[in-house]
């Protein structure tokens, strides 16, 4: 699954989740309020304590939240499928950097001056992006993949992800990091992998 989906799917369930839970305490509220005002010449129950009740409550939420902890997790590090290549992310004030290793391609601009680099990626192949940052802490965030990782110094973050379709969506530094953070952009380009394959070639030739 590539990435939205993956999200996609997290989202939609732990949403069902949240509108069960909603449903059932809107409806053990209303039917407590409706019971109250039947309850004229009752008298309220003296009991202080239900230890029964409390305790399946209390497994039942801590369960739930067991369940949503370990789908989160493994949703998030689950992988496509071995990573065909790797690209090296690295932040910094105020831009991007992506070096494709091993064939030493390095692409990065001036984002201050609107210049924005573009991160080339192949469509329908495996990645691997090790994400890092070179002075504070940075975020990168592709709202499109509703993916956004922390970039920082001297700790690598890695992720995975398939882009099924080429295209250009833009991506951007989402962790305020300073005076021109405003202006940390870039482009992320996916191309067939022929395509790819010769832009890599001919980068790499040119240097
Ligand atoms: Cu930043």
């Amino acid at each position: 699954m590539n990435l939205p989906a993956r999200f996609d799917h997290t989202f939609r369930v732990e949403v069902v989740i949240a509108f069960v839970v909603f449903g059932l305490i809107v409806l053990v509220f209303s039917a407590s309020i409706v019971r109250s005002f039947t309850a004229r010449g009752r008298t309220a129950s003296q009991k202080t304590s239900y230890k029964r009740t409390e305790v399946f409550w209390t497994s039942l939420v801590a369960a739930m939240m067991i369940f949503l902890v370990t789908f989160s997790f493994t949703e998030n590090r689950s992988t496509t499928s071995a990573p065909a290549m790797t690209v090296d992310v690295t932040a910094f004030q105020w831009c991007w950097r992506f070096e494709y290793p091993g064939s030493g391609v390095s692409v990065t601009a001036d984002c201050v001056n609107g210049d924005l680099p573009t991160l080339e990626v192949p469509s329908g192949e495996a990645i691997r992006f090790r994400i890092v940052s070179a002075d504070v802490i940075h975020a990168m965030w592709i709202p499109h993949l509703r993916f956004k990782m922390f970039a920082y110094p001297n700790w690598t973050n890695t992720f995975e992800n398939t882009f099924p379709e080429p295209g250009t969506w833009l991506g951007e530094c989402s962790e305020f990091c300073g005076q021109y953070h405003y202006a940390m952009h870039f482009r992320l380009t996916v191309t067939t992998p022929a395509g790819f394959h010769s832009w890599l070639q001919s980068h790499g030739a040119a240097r």
